[in-house]
């Protein structure tokens, strides 16, 4: 057993924690400080940034040679590389847009590959203190609990967790909602929206949700959802039906 991903475990939660407990001081806070990225839907708040750093300085400090994809560094246009080093992936408020109005599935998201592999997953919803974990062969975790996927295998009996596009023009955004409605709706018992990403992917691991599906995603919004779902013996898989390989382009 490889103890040295238990050090960086310890390390990260300490971190995750402090990144938790300023969203809890921020989330119902009037936003000053909301800014667009990509597009008029696509939001980045000081939150956001402030926690990137906090999580990024954290882990430098005591892992140098660590590298680091960070949604917010990204987005300033820095391209990271990624390489066989020990890399975390962050998405410091995943759910962003969820934060900006208080609505609470909003996750603290740290995934930690080495030879580009997953090794190591942190979901933190801090409004309702659900810590999610896992590390590569140790099983999956809610506040220290082990969690596993549900026992549905027919789409029909199946709660369905689906992200639509938030997507710049009502077009393409009315297009994703009719799309994944028309799809998957006649053929689930029900499909809900979280709102985030890790969140989603979290429910899946507790077996809340059965399955969860989206397009259009990043790798730090699926790293650390990835490895705690196949941890709780599910399975996560690209479009193809291949199963998902971590990749930073
Ligand atoms: C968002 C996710 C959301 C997903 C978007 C985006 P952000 O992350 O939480 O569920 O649909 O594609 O990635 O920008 O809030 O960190």
């Amino acid at each position: 057993m490889d103890s040295s991903l238990d050090n960086f475990m310890c390390v990260a939660l300490k971190l995750t924690e402090e990144a938790g407990k300023i969203i809890r001081e921020r989330i119902w806070e009037v936003k000053q400080d909301v800014q667009t990225k990509s597009h008029i839907h696509d939001f980045v708040t000081k939150t956001d940034q402030e926690i990137e750093k906090l999580l990024i300085t954290g882990l430098n400090s005591k892992f140098p040679s660590h590298k680091f994809i960070g949604e917010e560094t990204t987005s300033a246009g820095v391209k990271p590389e990624f390489t066989d080093d020990p890399t975390w992936i962050i998405d410091p408020v995943d759910g962003t847009l969820n934060f900006v109005h208080g609505y609470p599935n909003v996750c603290v998201s740290i995934g930690l590959t080495i030879n580009k592999e997953i090794v190591l997953g942190i979901i933190f919803v801090p409004i309702s203190f659900m810590m999610f974990t896992a590390i590569k062969g140790r099983g999956a975790f809610l506040n220290g609990k082990p969690i596993h996927v549900s026992k549905v295998s027919d789409l029909k009996d199946a709660l369905l967790s689906v992200e639509f596009s938030g997507a710049a023009t009502y077009k393409e955004r009315l297009s994703s909602h009719v799309t994944h409605l028309q799809t998957f709706l006649s053929q689930v018992h029900g499909m809900r929206s979280g709102g985030s990403a890790a969140f989603n992917l979290a429910m899946v691991a507790l077996g809340g949700a059965d399955c969860y599906f989206e397009a259009g995603i990043h790798i730090w919004d699926i790293a650390a959802g990835a490895i705690i779902i196949e941890e709780a013996g599910g399975v996560v898989l690209d479009p193809s039906g291949t199963a998902l390989i971590p990749t930073y382009v």
